[in-house]
This record gives structure tokens, C-alpha cells and sequence, in this order.
């Protein structure tokens, strides 16, 4: 698209980065990184301030990756103590519940620190020590914040899973990393229901020895079983700790965290970020991405289960020193006005969430929106995938009034933080553009040989220099880590996304060039979902993909043969759809099942996938070279199988 809505005067007068500098700060961030991230180092407060600020090299067989290797600092201590001083009774978290007849809570600074140290001093009681894994499956609440808190401030790694994962996921998880301790809530609440958090636990970790403590935090009141032995409860063990709890000085290159998020192949892997890049870039990219200024309500709506509630509901904000809004609920419960309900109720300044949830309000219509006052609203941001032209203009126009410019935020997982965004103040906005990379940030874009493209272009999208909040391996497999980042395009971090780039240097997401679907900005491997459906006894194989869905962004469509003697009929397409979801959890719904006779193979017996993509996506005129595959047949039967299920559009 080509139209572009300008920076206001009055944005840019008043935004934290001065338009007029900003080309010469991003030349100097590329040319002299040392001397940039010295600066930016400062922050954050360290016991001992690095004196070595980079060792990075990208090469395969050179690969070092080292941020401030020799400084000293405490993640908690900066979130939470620094503040102290000025700003005990300031808000750290409002908490909005999912019922909004339920009260919400406002947790100063002071109280924060006290929950944290607390919590900290329980873990060490449990015998939670520096560098031990604790898992953390929990409902959206502020104790989820704690929990992470707490385990940095006791130099405990701490790995978060979404609480949307099943019991089969959530073990997996538990296992990779050897967590003896995790910590979890009764149940959780959303959308009115309750999540049986405690239950999928006690079936996570039946007959593994390797948990010894479950901490339990008592949120709904709902009955669960008790495992003497093994189950603390958070209530019991929490309150009668010292709210004192001394921060464990961490060198920066400590981990900080794991994160579990799908590959293209294999089993989900667990990235892990170190302390001191971590917090530096995702202080950073808080502050200027959102143009955050003090004294603002922020509200993220990720869950902190994602890399987004991480660095955008915790560990920038709080950095910073903001109001960071948790909510427990969803945008459509009780009605599709309760992002505006909330936004109006605690005056939100600052508003980041998902094309999708854009886009599933977007078709209810503009009264849920204009019914609630949103002039407190300044910046907009999106996150998770590409954003349509007619969700991004209904963001604008309808939310944020024609007033709000919106940040369409490009990173990962892996990056920590935000890589290619607008800058509020700065960048003239393209609806479905992540515009400009962020400071320091080197895009490239090349082909599939790795040479790289200049000026208008479309290819694989790469990233040539390393920045501090970027991932430093996947616990447990190095090696992984180099094949999948930096062995595709040699010398450069490969991001399994494709982009162009227009005239005017506006990069533009193009979506996943591996086997990873998005759907609804969730990652999964097509492998891992195939790899459920091929537990079920009717299946012989399977192929999943992804294809255009008006809400989620990307459905699940999953080609399925029968074993010899069954046939995949309708009762046996549900049950495969409830074992996914079962296996791995409710955001694992298939869209769509084909009952195939035949996969296209090519004559070495590898799945084209490209075709299978085209098929799912009505896009068959265009299928590309097929000489190689080994029974051409196959795809008319699967181009005439796919018309008879979705209606022959
Ligand atoms: C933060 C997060 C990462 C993948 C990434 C992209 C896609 C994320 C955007 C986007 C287009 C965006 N981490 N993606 N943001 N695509 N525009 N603004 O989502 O690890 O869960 O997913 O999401 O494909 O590789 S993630």
C-alpha cells in the first residue's frame, strides 16, 4: 500500500527521540556499537559496570556471542529496588481481573518488592538455588510476575509456560530443562471459565522424579488434590517469610531465563536469554518504541506465558519504572468492549496487542469501541504477525481515533526484544509495515544463495549484527542452536522470516519461509502437530500446514491418511481435533482435515509442501514446478478432496 500517514507535529515535538537526530544516532549505533551500548548500558544499575562490552561474532565455527561479559548486575534489583527511593508508592502492576465485577488491584512499588522478597526467601526455604530451573504455569495474575521476579532475584532460571499448554506440553517442558521446582496456581480464570492449572500439573509431573516441590498459590478456591511431601502452599509458606531478600549478584552473561517456542523441526526448543543484554535491549526498546514516558499506564495484553509478556508486561516496563497493567481475562468477555471498558477505567496511555484480536474485534463493529472514552490513549502497538491493511486502518482510525500512531513491533522469541518497528515521533507510519530496524539493528535481506540484496527487494530475512538482548543458545542443544540460526546464511542471524523492502527502505514481513505456522500469534512446528496426529491409531500420515484465516492470520490444515482398514471419516476427524488438543493444548485446533489417499512426494520421497500449501490456501493455478514429483495424480485428487470440504469457492 502506498499511502503513508505522516508524524504529527505534535508527536514529534514532544517524543523522546528527536526526528532531526535520529539518522545520525542510527549510523552511529551501526558504525560505532561499542560506544552505543556503553552508553545505553548505563540504564541499568550494575554492582559492577562492564568494562567489556562486546564479543560478538556470528561465523559458525567462530561464534562467540558476549555482552558486557564482566558486568555485574540483578535483574530484580533494577525492576524493583532502584525505584525504591522515589517511587515506593508508586504503581508497578495494576490488576485488572477476567469479571470485571471483581476489584481490581493497584501494587505500589513497595508492595512489589516485599511479594518478591518474600516469595524468594520461600524458594530458597524449598531449596531453589542459583542457576536451578523452576518452572512457572500460571494464570494471568500479578503472582505470575512475582514468581519470575523471585527467581531472579535468587539467580534461579526461570521458565515460563503458558497456561494454555496441556499436561503432556507442560512435562515436556519440565523435563528439557530438569526443573525440580514449579510453581503454579490452583486454577486459573478466563473468559468466565475457570483452567484446571493445578490438575494439568499433577498430571505433568505423575511419576517424575526429578520434581520435588510444586508450589501452589491459591487463586480461585477451587478444589485440588494434595500431594503431601510435594505441594506447598504459597499462602502458608509465602507470608511468613522476611519481606527482606538480598538481590544474588549475577554476572551478565548469567541465564536469566528459558523460553519454550516451536522450530520448524523436533521438539519445541528452549531459548534462553542472559541477564544483562537482556535487560539493557529490553529496557531500551520499551522506552523508545513506545515513546514511554513517566508516570504512563501501559498495557501490554500478552499473556507472560509468550516472550511478549516477558519483555513488554515485566522486565522493560518495569525497568523503566512504568504502571504495567495485568489482565486476567479476554477481549471478548463479557463483551467485545472490555479492551475499551479497561482502557477508559484505569486511563491507558500506552495499548500493545495482536493483529488478531484486532481483527476478531474489528468484525463486532465500532459501538463496543466508541462507547468507552479512549482519550487517554497515545500510542498503539501491534506484535505477533503481519497486520492486515483493514484491521491496521480500523486500529487507527476507530481505536486510537486518528490521534495514535501505531508501532507494528517485528522480533521473536529468540531477539528478546523489538527489532523492526516505527519509532512514535520519528517514522511516518505504512499500514502493514514494521518499518525501520530499531537502533543498533543491521536487517539483511538475501536470497537463497545468501547474497545480499540492496534496495527494492524480497528475500530471507537476516540479521548481520548481534544486539544484546538476542538469545545466547537452546538449553541443552548448542548445536541446534548453530544450525538453525547461523548455519543457513554464513556470518548472519537467520530469522525463518521472509521480507521486502520498498523504495523508500520499509521493510515488510511477509510471514514464516520454514515449516512454522502462526496462528493467531502463536508458533507452531507443522512437525510437531503432525507428530500428534500421528499418535492416533487411525493414522498412517500426515501433513500439516498453515492457510489465510480472517481471524487467527494462519488456520491449521492438516493433510491426514488412514491406516490400511480405517477410514478417516467425520467422528474420526473430531477425535483427531480433541486429541491435538489434548496433547498439546486448546491453541492447537485444527481448522480443517483433509482425508487423503495420497501425499505429493517427490521421487526421493519428500513431501512437497509447497503444494500442499497452495492447495489449502484455494491458490492452485499457480503450482509451481511439479516435474519432480513422483505420482502427479495425487494432487488433482487433493485439489478435488479440498473443493469438496470448503464448498468450491
Ligand atoms: C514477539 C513474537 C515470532 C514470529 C516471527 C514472525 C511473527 C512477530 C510480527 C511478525 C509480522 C510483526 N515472538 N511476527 N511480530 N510478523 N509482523 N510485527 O511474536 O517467537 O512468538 O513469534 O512471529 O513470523 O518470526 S514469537
Amino acid at each position: 500500500m502506498a499511502e503513508i500517514f505522516p508524524v504529527s507535529d505534535e508527536m514529534q515535538k514532544n517524543a523522546n527521540i528527536n526526528k532531526a537526530d535520529y539518522e545520525d544516532l542510527y549510523e552511529k549505533s551501526i558504525k560505532h556499537p561499542e560506544e552505543f551500548w556503553r552508553r545505553q548500558a548505563k540504564r541499568i544499575d550494575w554492582v559492577s559496570f562492564p568494562k567489556k562490552i562486546k564479543d560478538t561474532r556470528f561465523k559458525k565455527d567462530e561464534y562467540v556471542i558476549k555482552w558486557y561479559e564482566d558486568g555485574i548486575l540483578n535483574a530484580s534489583y533494577n525492576c524493583i529496588d532502584r525505584h525504591l527511593p522515589e517511587r515506593a508508592n508508586q504503581t508497578a502492576f495494576i490488576f485488572e481481573p477476567d469479571d470485571p465485577k471483581s476489584e481490581s488491584k493497584h501494587i505500589t512499588y513497595g508492595e512489589l518488592k516485599d511479594e518478591v522478597c518474600r516469595l524468594a526467601n520461600a524458594l530458597k526455604k524449598q531449596g531453589v538455588k542459583k542457576g536451578d530451573c523452576v518452572t512457572i504455569y500460571m494464570p494471568m495474575i500479578p503472582e505470575a510476575a512475582y514468581a519470575m521476579l523471585a527467581c531472579a532475584r535468587i539467580g534461579a532460571i526461570h521458565s515460563v509456560v503458558f497456561g494454555g499448554f496441556s499436561p503432556n506440553a507442560l512435562k515436556d517442558r519440565i523435563v528439557d530443562c530438569e526443573s525440580k521446582f514449579v510453581i503454579t496456581a490452583d486454577e486459573g480464570r478466563r473468559g468466565g471459565k475457570t483452567v484446571p492449572l493445578k490438575a494439568n500439573v499433577d498430571k505433568a509431573v505423575d511419576g517424575l522424579d526429578i520434581v520435588q516441590k510444586v508450589i501452589v498459590f491459591k487463586n480461585t478456591g477451587g478444589d485440588v488434590e494434595w500431594h503431601d511431601g510435594r505441594d506447598i502452599s504459597w499462602g502458608e509458606t509465602v507470608l511468613l517469610q522476611s519481606n527482606e531478600c538480598k538481590p544474588e549478584p549475577m554476572s551478565a552473561e548469567d541465564p536469566l531465563f528459558i523460553l519454550y517456542t516451536s522450530g520448524s523441526t523436533g521438539k519445541p526448543k528452549g531459548i534462553l536469554h542472559t541477564t544483562g543484554g537482556y535487560m539493557v535491549y529490553a529496557s531500551l526498546t520499551h522506552e523508545l518504541s513506545f515513546d514511554y514516558k513517566d508516570g504512563e499506564v501501559y498495557w501490554c495484553t500478552a499473556d507472560v506465558g509468550w516472550i511478549t509478556g516477558h519483555s513488554y508486561i515485566v522486565y522493560g516496563p518495569l525497568a523503566n519504572a512504568a504502571t504495567s497493567l495485568i489482565f486476567e481475562g479476554v477481549p471478548s468477555y463479557p463483551d467485545y468492549g472490555r479492551f475499551w471498558e479497561i482502557t477508559e477505567k484505569h486511563q491507558v496511555n500506552i495499548f500493545y496487542t495482536a493483529p488478531t484480536a484486532i481483527r476478531a474485534l474489528l468484525k463486532e463493529g465500532d459501538d463496543y469501541v466508541t462507547k468507552h472514552d479512549r482519550s487517554s490513549l497515545r500510542i498503539l502497538g501491534t506484535v505477533g504477525e503481519p497486520i492486515n491493511h483493514e484491521a491496521w486502518l480500523w486500529y487507527y482510525n476507530v481505536v486510537g481515533e486518528k490521534r495514535c500512531p501505531i508501532v507494528d513491533t517485528w522480533w521473536q522469541t529468540e531477539t528478546g526484544g523489538h527489532m523492526i518497528t516505527p519509532l512514535p515521533g520519528v517514522t511516518d507510519l505504512k499500514p502493514g509495515s514494521a518499518a525501520m530496524p530499531f537502533l543498533g539493528i543491521k536487517v539483511e535481506i538475501v536470497d537463497h544463495e545468501g547474497n545480499v540484496l540492496e534496495g527494492e527487494c524480497e528475500g530471507n530475512l537476516c540479521i548481520a549484527y548481534s544486539w544484546p538482548g538476542q538469545m545466547r543458545s537452546i538449553y541443552g542443544d548448542h548445536d541446534r542452536y548453530l544450525e538453525t540460526y547461523f548455519s543457513q546464511f554464513d556470518g548472519k542471524y537467520f530469522t525463518g522470516d521472509g521480507a521486502k523492502r520498498d523504495k523508500d527502505g520499509y521493510i515488510w514481513i511477509t510471514g514464516r519461509v520454514d515449516d512454522v505456522i502462526n496462528v493467531s500469534g502463536h508458533r507452531f512446528g507443522t512437525a510437531e502437530i503432525e507428530t500428534s496426529i500421528n499418535e492416533h491409531d487411525a493414522v498412517a500420515e500426515s501433513a500439516v500446514v498453515g492457510y489465510p484465516h480472517d481471524i487467527k492470520g494462519q488456520g491449521i490444515y492438516a493433510y491426514i491418511i488412514a491406516k490400511e482398514g480405517k477410514v478417516i471419516d467425520d467422528v474420526i476427524k473430531k477425535e483427531i481435533v480433541q486429541f491435538v488438543r489434548s496433547d498439546i493444548g486448546p491453541i492447537a485446533t485444527i481448522d480443517i482435515i483433509q482425508a487423503a489417499s495420497g501425499l505429493p512426494k517427490t521421487r526421493s520421497g519428500k513431501i512437497m509442501r509447497r503444494i500442499l500449501r497452495k492447495i489449502a490456501a484455494d491458490d492452485v493455478d499457480n503450482l509451481g514446478d511439479t516435474s519432480t514429483l513422483a505420482e502427479p495424480a495425487v494432487v488433482d485428487e487433493l485439489i478435488a478432496n479440498h473443493k469438496k470440504i470448503t464448498g468450491d469457492k
